[in-house]
């Protein structure tokens, strides 16, 4: 039986915490709901290792929630323990160095899982296997979303990992993905050597979340038209039933170019050229030409393209209003990449525009681009304009970190922050968190990034880890199609679930969740509920970066 859990039930533990543990030197900081004066730690023989005084946050805005804290940080000893007041408990934890390598390589693992084009073999994929999907040739729309005729133009496009929950493949899902894990590798390369994942391409020279990364990048490069424009997107008309991708035979179609799509996929054909250079010449040359195509249409054609659904398409538009981001993020890849100054000029006429310049969102990729300039040691780099951005990611982390400040749950969010994909939101802070201690060299920012991660391995109002197969108390039926249709009770491992959303967008979440949840509650772990626990590779990745650093 399907084990159902949602907001408005009372969670099996009482005191929250994470649930994949704590590392020995971070902050340790559990929260709860009921009053309590004095905390202890428990160990697995039923010892009292640790006695505290827990303090009283007070009324928490987004969960409704009068917290309480019990902050156990300075207790450095390794082992495994829960948390008990009044005679209620959390789940068992460990304090280890190690506490979050599990989860790092499950998060990672979940890529392999989503792959496309091939089949998932048992020695690899477990019980979770299936066979080869999607690759049958897509039809080309018109440049308007003209529906074609059969007998169009086709193209062959297999490949690539199912974007989430849905077997739709989209360009600028895929690049910032890919932004997050190429960044993670380059940033904190020595997480991911020596890493085996039992996937495939193990135990070459390449790191396994390269050989990852690859399978998605040589599907990228084939939505690349011959005249540089990239394909918005890859589906078929609507969204398939809830069955193996195998046995959604639907026709695909490619989906207009849009500038967004050209721009993001620029860029990261450029960074990964860089990335890719040791280890296949070849690859990296075939990533950096297409990578100029792409660079050459943007220049050409700057009108802004953004994407809607034509009306015989239901699939997932990612629409985008404006592309200075995405051509932001290309032209500092492609100067990072080349030092042309060509490309330098055109990367500050994109910075003229407003936009967020620190995000690390589908729809707002400034992020990459300012990370990338940072760290690009190109000749004639205006060390000013350098300086600024680094301040707004040291803002943009002040600013979260007031924010995390003002939760009982340590969460840098606001109610407004709790809708669709309300997750990506908390580890894309994580991230911040830990890009600012980066460039700063100081670790003055760990403990917040880390508290993200406890907010998302169960230090929250419900108590659920919203990572499958990670602690006692996790997420069990995420909404995506092989999770329903393989017929296995458990989840494919570490998946993230997009978590609460104010907003209930679906029908499933309105049934079980009462009117008048508080936000951060607002979560229900059923399949249905695509709104607020569908999975996504933009919502792994994040989360794949933040552990990086604390496994470097
Ligand atoms: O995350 C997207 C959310 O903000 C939108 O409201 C929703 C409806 O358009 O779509 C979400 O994105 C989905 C995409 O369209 C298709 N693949 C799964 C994505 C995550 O739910
Ligand atoms: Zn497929």
């Amino acid at each position: 039986m399907e084990r159902v859990f949602h907001g408005g039930m009372k969670p099996p533990f009482d005191i929250f915490v994470n649930q994949a543990g704590y590392l020995p030197y971070g902050a340790k900081i559990a929260a709860f709901a009921f009053p309590a004066k004095q905390f202890s730690l428990i160990d697995e023989r039923g010892q009292v290792r640790y006695s505290g005084e827990t303090t009283c946050f007070g009324k928490d805005e987004c969960s409704g929630d009068e917290v309480y804290n019990a902050d156990f940080s300075d207790f450095t000893e390794t082992g495994r323990y829960r948390v008990c007041a009044e005679g209620k408990y959390s789940p068992f934890f460990d304090i280890s160095p190690n506490a979050y390598r599990d989860v790092f390589e499950k998060t990672e693992k979940a890529f392999y899982f989503l792959r496309c084009g091939c089949e998932l073999e048992k020695q690899y994929a477990g019980a979770f296997t299936h066979g080869k999907c999607h690759t049958e040739k897509a039809l080309i729309c018109g440049d308007n979303g003209e529906k074609p005729e059969e007998n169009v133009e086709t193209a062959e496009v297999s490949g690539g990992w199912h974007d989430a929950g849905d077997y739709g493949r989209y360009s600028t899902a895929a690049a910032c993905t890919l932004g997050h894990l190429l960044y993670a590798y380059k940033l904190f390369p020595t997480a991911f050597k020596n890493q085996n994942l039992n996937i495939p391409e193990s135990g070459g020279a390449m790191p396994d979340i390269l050989a990852e990364c690859r399978y998605e990048l040589e599907w990228l490069l084939k939505m690349q038209r011959p005249d540089g424009g990239v394909y918005h997107k890859l589906t078929t008309a609507h969204h398939a039933p809830f069955v193996m991708p195998e046995e959604d035979k639907e026709q695909l179609y490619l989906l207009p170019v849009s500038s967004s799509a050209t721009a993001d996929f620029c860029a990261v054909c450029a960074l990964a050229s860089g990335v890719y250079r040791e280890y296949d010449s070849a690859f990296s040359d075939k990533l950096m030409s297409a990578a100029e195509k792409a660079c050459n249409k943007i220049i050409e054609d700057r009108s802004f393209k953004g994407f809607e659904n034509p009306d015989w398409c239901g699939t997932g538009s990612y629409g985008e209003w404006d592309d200075s981001d995405n051509r932001f993020w290309a032209f500092a890849e492609m100067f990072a990449a080349t030092g042309e100054e060509k490309y330098h000029e055109e990367m500050k006429k994109a910075l003229e525009k407003d936009f967020f310049r620190v995000g690390f969102y589908c729809g707002a990729v400034g992020g990459f681009g300012a990370l990338s300039y940072i760290l690009s040691d190109r000749a004639g780099k205006d060390n000013a304009l350098c300086e600024q951005l680094r301040q707004e990611f040291f803002s943009a982390a002040k600013h979260q970190a007031e924010l995390s400040d003002g939760s009982g749950y340590g969460a840098a969010m606001t109610v407004r922050n709790y809708n669709w994909g309300s997750n990506m939101c908390l580890s894309v802070s994580a991230m911040t968190f830990v890009i600012a201690d980066y460039l700063k060299g100081e670790r003055s920012y760990e403990k917040y990034a880390l508290r993200q991660l406890d907010c998302l391995m169960g230090a929250n109002p419900l108590g659920i880890s919203y990572i499958t197969g990670v602690g006692e108390f996790s997420c069990r039926n995420p909404h995506y199609r092989p999770g329903f249709a393989d017929g296995i009770e458990e989840p494919i491992p570490g998946m993230v679930s997009g978590g609460p959303n104010k907003n209930l967008d679906d029908e499933a979440a309105r049934q079980v969740i009462p009117a008048g949840t508080p936000p951060m509650k607002c979560y229900a772990d059923i399949t249905p509920s695509y709104s607020t626990n569908e999975i996504a590779i933009y919502w792994n990745s994040p989360v794949v970066f933040a552990l990086a650093y604390f496994n470097r």
